[in-house]
């Protein structure tokens, strides 16, 4: 029951194993499908490569995503292996760590704004338009990765909330953008996960606890879980679902006030 065979997927986002994008490749490589990871710069190359053989993708190429001329390259490049592609994964996101620390009006600038939004959401828009020819009647699937900051306020997500935002909105203007062309656009909300972006993140220890004791199922969600639901939505069984969000974070965003223990 391998729901991925034969798929060309394109995964933007890995850093190293603990990447949710590393759950994603390891879950759509069970499913049967073909790989292609891109790594940011040459530091982290070196990491990304070594995962790309131990996967045995077919592709790793350099793309930072806020370089036109680079994406472009690597479509170029990925047209030379593949005659097509039926999924493109992007797992990126970033602001400037001194906009994620503080009170957002006072922390948050002009140019942490604009860099937080062109790297974390009108990058994915990027991949979209690159990738489009080659996705084409396909029944493709373009998926991006989004966080409850989106939707609600909590302490020093700040402008990356904003971004996301705009990444949930892009998400639905995609998917009517490309619903003629048979490519379906959806994001998954993960859950707050321990992962090199969140490394340099104050009290984030906190907040795995905080989600884990206030979650319905009791628990933080895992890589693999990310990457199952990303592996479902890239397959043919997701062929109903476009412009969605799906939350993938133990049921943490249906809840307020927490358990009742914690109010009496
Ligand atoms: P990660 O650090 O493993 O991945 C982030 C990736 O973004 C890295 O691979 C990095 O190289 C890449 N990146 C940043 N700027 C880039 C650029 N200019 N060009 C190309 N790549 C660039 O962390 P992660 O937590 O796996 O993040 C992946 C996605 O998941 C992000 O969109 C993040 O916002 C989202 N997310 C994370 C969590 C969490 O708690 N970790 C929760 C919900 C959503
Ligand atoms: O989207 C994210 C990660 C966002 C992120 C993290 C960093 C840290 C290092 C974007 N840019 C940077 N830039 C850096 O220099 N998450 C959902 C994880 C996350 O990040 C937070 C969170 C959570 C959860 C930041 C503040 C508060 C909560």
């Amino acid at each position: 029951m391998s729901f991925l065979t034969g798929k060309n997927i394109l995964i933007v986002g890995v850093a190293n194993k603990h990447s949710i994008a590393a759950g994603i490749a390891g879950a759509m490589k069970e499913q049967g499908a073909n790989l292609a990871l891109t790594y940011q710069n040459e530091r982290l190359g070196k990491k990304v490569i070594a995962l790309s053989e131990e996967w045995n993708c077919d592709l790793c190429l350099p793309c930072d995503v806020s370089n036109d001329e680079e994406i472009d390259k690597t479509f170029e490049e990925i047209s030379k292996s593949w005659d097509g592609i039926d999924c493109i994964v992007h797992a990126v996101g970033f602001a400037p760590s001194n906009e994620l620390d503080g009170n957002f009006a006072d922390v948050t600038t002009r140019e942490g704004f604009k860099i937080a939004h062109d790297v974390s959401s009108y990058s994915f828009v990027a991949l979209a338009k690159a990738g489009r020819k080659a996705m084409q009647g396909r029944n493709g699937s373009l998926i991006t990765l989004s966080y409850l900051g989106s939707q609600r306020t909590l302490p020093n997500y700040n402008v990356m909330g904003l971004a996301k935002a705009s990444l949930e909105a892009s998400v639905r203007y995609l998917a009517v953008s490309l619903g003629e062309e048979g490519t379906r656009v959806n994001a998954i909300s993960a859950g707050p996960i321990k992962t090199l972006a969140a490394q340099g993140v104050k009290n984030f220890r906190k907040m795995l606890t905080y989600n884990e004791s206030r979650a319905p199922l009791k628990k933080n969600v895992t890589i693999n879980e990310v990457g199952n639901a990303a592996a479902f939505l890239a397959s043919d069984l997701a062929s109903g679902i476009t412009g969605e969000t799906l939350y993938v974070d133990a049921g943490y965003n249906i809840t307020a006030m927490g358990s009742l223990e914690e109010v009496n």
